[in-house]
């Protein structure tokens, strides 16, 4: 079908045809469902559905325009892990989960549980726009392949590396996409306009931007929340990726210190996040700290590229980079 989203513009959406009615389940992805809470927030909320195969109008204001967007990132997260690396859903067995739009009034948040296997999307309020952006969703849907893989503790260091491995394979997932209406990005959140001046929610550079990120590690960043200790390893995928200093991607610019002063050589953000994907899903525990992530993302480097390596050298100096030592 096609979908007219809010944030990508008009896509190509998996559907279903049921006799005459059309349904948001795409039968290529695992039956994946997007259902309409309308404005509850409790239970499963009804499939979209209707007579066409025609999804949303671009606007808020249309229903279905929120269920297209997050049809579209489900897909597109989906894609991506099985284009690059092979895993057929979150848990690789084939299986669609579903999204629920429009949760409750003014919610700006979105979310991912285990308990139903599911992601939901607020509206948003006021400035803040619906939290269905490609990089929400992908976001929110990597929290499930987080939790049937590593299974990384929601608290302290390992809470700050969940938080970053959902930022760092939304990013991947947006470059990926390579959507015309919404490039790939080291920004996370930059169509909600949550902060109501424009201003992205996350930064991947420099993640101090927020004004609330750490952009290194310190003894004790176990006790902030998580969304602000995935700084380091946000900025560590950053470093990897693009190296140090200034630089501009896809129109966006940005610049990139290291703890130490010493400059990074970047590897491409295919390796770095092919890096993470391995250590996330063949080397983190749920209790993996800053430590831990460093030792597995060399031990991945040197699987994959050997020890001796510019890549493996790159993950060393990108861990010093954020004050992740040996
Ligand atoms: N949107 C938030 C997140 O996925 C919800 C939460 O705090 N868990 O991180
Ligand atoms: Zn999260
Ligand atoms: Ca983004």
């Amino acid at each position: 079908g096609t979908g007219n989203t809010q944030y990508s513009g008009p896509v190509t959406l998996g559907s279903t045809k049921s006799g005459s009615t059309w349904n948001l389940t795409d039968a290529g992805r695992g039956n994946h469902r997007t259902n309409n809470l309308n404005r509850s927030t409790s239970g499963t909320g009804t499939l979209f559905s209707g007579p066409d195969d025609v999804w949303g109008n671009g606007l808020a204001s249309n229903t279905e325009t929120a269920a297209a967007d997050a049809a579209y990132g489900a897909q597109a997260t989906w894609d991506y892990y099985k284009d690059v690396h092979g895993r057929s859903g979150i848990r690789g067995d084939g299986v669609g989960a579903y999204s629920r739009v429009h949760y409750g009034n003014n919610y700006v948040n979105a979310f991912w549980q285990d308990s139903c296997f599911c992601m939901t999307y607020g509206d948003g309020a006021g400035n803040a726009k619906p939290l269905t952006s490609l990089d929400v969703a992908a976001h929110e849907m990597t929290h499930g392949l987080t939790s049937v893989t590593a299974k990384l503790v929601y608290s302290g260091e390992s809470g700050g590396l969940n938080e970053a491995t959902s930022d760092i394979l939304a990013a991947a997932v947006e470059f990926h996409e390579n959507n015309a209406a919404d490039k790939g990005d080291y920004l996370i959140g930059e169509k909600i306009d949550i902060n109501g001046n424009g201003t992205p929610l996350r930064y991947m550079d420099k993640p101090s931007r927020d004004g609330k990120s750490k952009d290194s590690w310190y003894s004790g960043i176990g006790s902030v929340d998580v969304h602000y200790s995935s700084g380091p390893a946000n900025h560590f995928f950053y470093l990897l990726s693009e190296g140090s200093g200034a630089k501009t991607v896809n129109g966006v610019s940005y610049d990139s210190p290291t703890a130490d002063g010493l400059p990074v050589t970047g590897i491409g953000r295919d390796k770095a996040a092919l890096i993470w994907f391995k250590a996330l899903t063949t080397k983190f525990t749920s209790t993996t700290n800053y430590a831990g992530a460093r030792t597995g993302t060399l031990a991945v480097a040197g699987e994959l590229y050997g020890t001796s390596s510019a890549e493996y050298k790159a993950v060393q100096d990108a861990w010093a980079g954020v004050a992740v030592g040996a």
